[in-house]
């Protein structure tokens, strides 16, 4: 079933567990033919002709543009169906998703048992991080789906000569998937999408699905392996953008930052006048007494939805231009061009295509409500290098120093546009207490707060108690502790009225970056370092090109006490009966403590003005 080329490809590598994995899968997929697919241009064209012609993906009017339906189901990360196996019951302190190993393995396989009888599996090779990277971690995936291995090759390093190169290492990722039985090229058998994670072996099993969150492997599921091993080894795996900041005299410093979807993660690592590393995954690790960190990945799938000329000119320009692009799950014209929700393009009045089938401005759904022209996850891939704003250090082995990490969330009434925390664990207590909104793009009711500590609770595959101590440890490896931030783009005043505009958030990292290099003062406060007014008016002249008035400065770095309290109170909830470090807990209860004093000398809005006069 495998042809002689393949069997060459395989044999070159000389790698024991690479050949036992494989026939064990061979003999559990059951595919009627192998195809080993290396590094070349070649073979990774294959993979694209191959999703063509089996209608996973479709040609666009644009050179390089092509287009993917996931199923009407399939449209979104399956967090009912994604579990981690364990031998033993493991207490993670939030609800995280698991199964007894042995149950779950047999479950998945009894599922996925001659899944990929009449069709082909392609073996592909990655690497996660940059190439010959001390970072780097080798991924091994299997998949029947074009789509799935196309995507990862924009997404991902090639890396069958990483594997060719380690002589014969047994340690890295394995992902299985298939995306089932098709109909139209999309995946039916939903109720038996299962996507299952073997901590164990670092095997990851992927069942009857096509949508990238749950089939590729080398998204969400490889970095719920690899937080299971940063925190064995000391390092660190996060949901995280990576960017330069650009200071004066070409000066470039480095942020991080996790934010939950919907609150400004893609668009703030994608700011005009900076560069791009990368917008999702990263890891970080002490090198020689710094925070470094690499993009695990090298491309972006990103929300499409408000992707328009005016809020998002730099990816408008480049899903506007040729260039090897997958759109998914948008509007498709009769001339072969996308559109999507929030463009500012009229949408065709003919016929289109959409991905519950055909569509035009009147398509309504059962109950007569008009039907979206596509979906609010609908997505494009493309490769970080087809962005002009892309960071020349994106393949850089040793990774970037890390100076900054920013956190955020959606939060109408309580923090402020940016505050630096007072130290690293102020700033790990920070991160452990992102809350956001719920918007009209997450399911369920609008307006509640979703506790999603470092915006990672989704893949969370250790303890979150770990997880806060190897950072709070991290701290005492390195010789410069990188500074912390929370921003809060949200902040409504009493009628509801956004306080800040969508660019102000240039100001907001503009006064990090300076924070970072000793440039500016600052005021010590109960929550953390506000700026001062003066800095931050010059950096909206200078960045925004506009002035920032004092009363609105007031406005939005006046301190909430009632509301902060309240927000660290329900925190203070959250985390009862679960064994945090105990720093944690100390910082956790000083920040309540500060707050209510704060409150008691100054009452519930305390002005920027008044925490400068209170020597706090
Ligand atoms: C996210 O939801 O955080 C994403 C997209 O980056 S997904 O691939 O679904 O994880
Ligand atoms: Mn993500």
């Amino acid at each position: 079933m495998m042809n002689e080329l393949s069997r060459q490809k395989l044999d070159k590598l000389q790698n024991s567990r690479l050949t036992k994995v494989l026939d064990e899968m061979i003999a559990l997929l059951k595919p009627e033919r192998v195809t080993v697919i290396d590094d070349s241009a070649e073979d990774v064209d294959y993979i694209r002709r191959a999703s063509l012609e089996r209608g996973e993906e479709h040609a666009l009017a644009m050179e390089g543009h092509t287009y993917h339906y996931d199923g009407p189901l399939d449209q979104a990360r399956d967090k009912a169906h994604t579990k981690i196996l364990l031998d033993e019951r493991v207490d993670f302190g939030f609800a995280t998703q698991t199964m007894a190993r042995q149950a779950g393995l047999d479950e998945v396989r009894g599922i996925m048992d001659g899944i990929m009888a009449g069709k082909e599996l392609f073996v592909r090779f990655f690497c996660l991080g940059p190439k010959q990277s001390k970072f780097a971690i080798k991924a091994l995936q299997l998949t029947d789906s074009a789509y799935v291995a196309h995507s990862e090759d924009l997404l991902y390093r090639r890396g069958y000569e990483e594997f060719r190169t380690s002589h014969n290492k047994h340690d890295f990722f394995v992902f299985v998937h298939s995306a089932g039985r098709l109909e139209d090229g999309k995946s039916v058998d939903i109720d038996d999408r299962r996507i299952y994670i073997d901590l164990r072996d670092e095997i990851v099993y992927s069942a009857n699905n096509q949508y990238a969150g749950n089939s590729l492997g080398l998204k969400k599921l490889a970095f719920r392996l690899a937080i299971a091993r940063a925190h064995k080894q000391h390092w660190l795996a996060e949901h995280m953008f990576l960017m330069a900041v650009h200071g004066p005299d070409k000066r470039k410093t480095y942020f991080s930052g996790a934010f939950p979807s919907a609150c400004g993660k893609t668009s703030t690592a994608m700011l005009p006048g900076q560069t791009v590393v990368g917008d999702d995954i990263i890891y970080a690790k002490e090198v020689d007494g710094v925070l470094r960190a690499v993009n695990v990945e090298q491309g972006v799938f990103g929300i499409i939805e408000n992707v328009n000329a005016e809020d998002d000119p730099g990816i408008f320009e480049a899903l506007n231009s040729p260039a090897e692009i997958i759109f998914s799950n948008i509007l498709v014209s009769d001339e072969g061009k996308p559109y999507w929700l929030g463009s500012k393009v009229e949408p065709p009045s003919t016929v289109s295509k959409h991905y519950l089938g055909e569509w035009t401005p009147q398509s309504r759904d059962e109950e007569g409500n008009p039907i979206p022209l596509s979906h609010k996850n609908a997505r494009y891939t493309v490769e970080l290098t087809s962005l002009k704003n892309v960071d020349d250090k994106v393949h850089d082995a040793r990774g970037v120093e890390l100076s900054g990490i920013i956190y955020g969330g959606r939060d109408s009434d309580t923090s402020v546009p940016i505050v630096q925390s007072l130290d690293w664990e102020h700033g790990v207590m920070l991160g452990a207490c992102i809350e956001s909104e719920t918007t009209a793009a997450t399911l369920g009711q609008q307006g509640v707060r979703k506790h999603n500590p470092y915006a990672n609770l989704d893949f969370m595959s250790v303890p979150l108690p770990t997880y806060v101590n190897s950072h709070i440890q991290m701290a005492n490896r390195l010789k410069w502790i990188p500074r912390v931030f929370l921003t809060n783009y949200f902040l409504k005043n009493e009628e509801g009225q956004f306080l800040n505009h969508k660019l102000d958030k240039l100001a907001w990292i503009h006064w990090a970056e300076g924070r970072v290099h000793r440039e500016y003062q600052a005021i010590t406060t109960p929550v953390g370092f506000l700026p001062l007014y003066e800095d931050l008016a010059k950096i909206f002249v200078d960045k925004l090109g506009r002035e920032y008035k004092e009363s609105d400065y007031i406005e939005q770095f006046s301190l909430r006490t009632d509301a902060y309290i309240a927000k660290y109170k329900r925190m203070k909830a959250a985390f009862k009966g679960i064994r945090m470090p105990e720093p944690f807990i100390y910082q956790l209860r000083s920040q309540i403590t500060r707050l209510q004093a704060a409150k008691q000398r100054f009452g519930d809005v305390i002005t920027p003005e008044v925490l400068k006069n209170a020597n706090f």
